[in-house]
């Protein structure tokens, strides 16, 4: 036998993606927000036109779960914070929140449950407007792709090639089942073999190509992945895609390949005494 050169590397899709989701949480499990009303004339229409707003802070954002603590702050009149929109002076409230109507000093809590942009007014000054969004909780975007990650498996394909019958055998070996993959082999810039072919029950595969690599000649094997699932199921597959591997066919090296695999964790492993593959993404 003799095999040459065995190139493989793992995909990483899942730990990459996984990285831009480990952010510190900018906000505690359990915020807590006061707005107040703004220090206007709120009596009179136009606080919408300060900079100051009608409502302090005007916009207010916080997480799902946490805790807006509306409070009246203002000394001169009563006011509400009702959640709904203004179309000139009819109001609409949409039942999300309502404080009722606060004297001075007066708190309202309203708990953030749902994820949304709440516009809200002043059922008694009605130009009094302000907007609540309620962003998704951080963390629980964080499990969902900590758990799409886990879902995301790792697919390591082994490739190995020997000569048989003046062609070559090209073994691949991959880390699953249900593979479905395509194999392209170039020669002299020529396509000299493809085929999509899918993994079955068994985790290795075979294909024959008619032709024999050399130094001058070497064959380019190409593997990618076109998702992992029963053949014809196409919406349903999951699993990294693209280009799990290459493998480059020239004479004169021996088998390293296999144990490789087992030390390698991360990143590409390329095995090539002659150096002469170059990793495609
Ligand atoms: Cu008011």
């Amino acid at each position: 036998m003799r095999t040459k050169t065995v190139y493989s590397f793992f995909v990483l899709f899942a730990i990459v993606a996984g990285i831009g989701a480990i952010t510190p949480a900018a906000f505690a499990d359990h915020t807590e927000i006061a707005i107040s009303t703004a220090d206007n004339d709120l009596a009179t229409p136009g606080c919408l036109d300060t900079e100051v707003g009608c409502y302090t802070p005007n916009t207010t954002t916080v997480e799902v779960g946490g805790v807006i603590i509306m409070t009246n702050a203002d000394e001169a009149e009563i006011h509400t914070y009702t959640s709904g929109t203004v179309d000139g002076f009819a109001a609409t409230a949409d039942g999300t929140f309502d404080s009722g109507i606060l004297q001075f000093g007066d708190s309202f809590e309203y708990t953030a449950d749902t994820a949304g942009e709440f516009p809200y007014y002043c059922m008694l000054h009605v130009w009094m407007q302000g907007v609540l969004i309620v962003e998704e909780d951080a963390h629980a975007e964080e499990e969902a792709d900590a758990a799409a990650q886990a879902e995301a498996e790792e697919l390591v394909v082994t490739i190995t090639d020997s000569i048989v019958d003046g062609g070559t055998q090209v073994n691949l070996e991959f880390s699953t089942i249900h593979v479905n993959y395509e194999i392209t082999a170039m020669q002299n810039d020529e396509e000299i073999f493809k085929e999509a072919a899918h993994a079955m029950k068994m985790t290795g595969a075979s294909h024959m190509i008619d032709a024999v690599g050399s130094d001058e000649s070497p064959i380019d094997i190409e593997i990618v992945s076109l998702g992992i699932g029963p053949p014809g199921a196409n919406q349903d597959w999951t699993g990294p895609t693209g280009t799990v591997a290459t493998l480059q066919v020239v004479p004169e090296f021996g088998t390293i390949a296999m144990m490789i695999l087992a030390v390698a964790i991360i990143s590409i492993v390329a095995i090539t005494a002659k150096s002469r593959v170059i990793p495609r993404f």
